[in-house]
């Protein structure tokens, strides 16, 4: 018994040497400890053996295995460490190479120009909100005295989300909410993400920024607004920049008005840049309607108020001549890095 197990140890060594593969050395651990192999063949005829002798035929097996499992396991090893070898011929890293440098990141144009005009407004008194970008329904047009029956609900122009909840399509559902407070007077931009079910082009985006201004005191005439307006547009485009309203209808507003600068490229004279007509349309403003007032339990016999609008992305396209708002939104490094 003793010749058999050796000659299974022999026979085992020589096929682990010949072998040159993970697969092959498997193969033979199959072939000699599998359930059906031969070392477990011997196990089973353990039966025949005089009992006296069992114990110590027992052991011879289980070192046999035990010796097979350990150059089963060398020769494994051996195998991997080949072919790491191999690899490494091939794989070659120079570390004396530079590493890469990292590269710190810059204010997006949209960003560096909202902070221009917070700067503004916050140095004319004024406070930054926001609010929330899923709205309802109300906040977003009823509550602005835009009815039921309006264009501009029409779901072409909005996302629904359902029947009473949607994405806002402008910012002015935070300047309702701000007058929901009770705390007058009121000195406040509400910039901010709105969405729009619009299609792609230079010009448009289904979703883009706006900035909303709203002031809510006693006494605020349309002469104020246009002060106002007035300051932040040569504080946006330079001092010569001079500024003209033309009347316009907004149903939040009334009288409502269009702002337009004189263009800073050509101051006025007419170019490439204005189409030919020296003025560029900037925002929209009007005083608050007072219906919009009324809704909200402000007196509009003692408050008055004047609101303005301006797309955030046709600011900083203007300010910095990007002629494709799609650039503000692909993230293409060479674009960005030139802000
Ligand atoms: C535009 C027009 C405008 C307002 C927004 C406003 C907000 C409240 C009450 C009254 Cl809470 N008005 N906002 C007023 C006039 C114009 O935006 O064309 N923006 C790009």
């Amino acid at each position: 018994m003793k010749e058999k197990l050796e000659q299974i140890r022999q026979e085992a060594l020589k096929r682990i040497r010949e072998s040159n593969s993970p697969d092959k050395l498997n193969e033979i651990r199959v072939a000699y400890l599998g359930k059906k192999g031969e070392l477990t063949a011997v196990l089973k005829s353990m039966k025949e053996v005089s009992e006296a002798e069992r114990p110590k035929f027992g052991q011879m097996v289980n070192e046999t295995r035990a010796a097979i499992e350990e150059l089963l396991k060398q020769a494994g090893t051996a195998l991997e460490t080949a072919a790491m070898n191999e690899r490494l011929k091939h794989e070659v890293i120079d570390v004396t190479l530079p590493a890469k440098r990292p590269v710190p990141g810059h204010k997006h144009p949209n960003t560096i120009a909202l902070e221009e005009v917070e700067r503004i407004f916050i140095g004319l008194g004024y406070e930054v909100v926001s609010g929330p970008e899923i709205e309802e329904d109300y906040y977003n047009f009823e509550a602005l005295n835009i009815p039921a029956d309006h264009p501009a609900k029409d779901e072409q122009d909005t996302f629904y989300i359902s029947g009473d909840f949607l994405l806002r399509t402008q910012t002015s559902s935070v300047q309702i909410r701000e007058m929901q407070k009770g705390k007058l007077p009121i000195r406040m931009i509400a910039p901010g993400r709105v969405f729009r079910s619009d299609e792609v082009d230079a010009t448009h985006s289904p979703c883009f920024h706006q900035i909303e201004g709203l002031v809510v005191d006693k006494k605020v005439t349309f002469a104020d607004l246009k002060g106002t307006l007035d300051v932040f547009a040569k504080e946006l485009f330079g001092e010569n920049t001079k500024t003209k309203f033309r009347p316009h209808h907004f149903p939040f507003t009334e009288p409502s008005a269009e702002m337009d600068v004189s263009c800073f490229k050509c101051g006025g004279s007419g170019c490439r840049f204005c189409k030919g007509s020296g003025w560029i349309e900037i925002l929209g403003c009007g005083m608050v309607h007072p219906r919009v007032l009324t809704m909200r339990g402000i007196d509009p016999e003692e408050y008055v108020g004047f609101a303005f609008g301006v797309g955030l992305e046709r600011i900083a396209l203007l300010k910095y001549e990007i002629d494709d708002m799609r650039l503000m939104y692909e993230n293409d490094q060479r674009f960005l890095d030139q802000f």
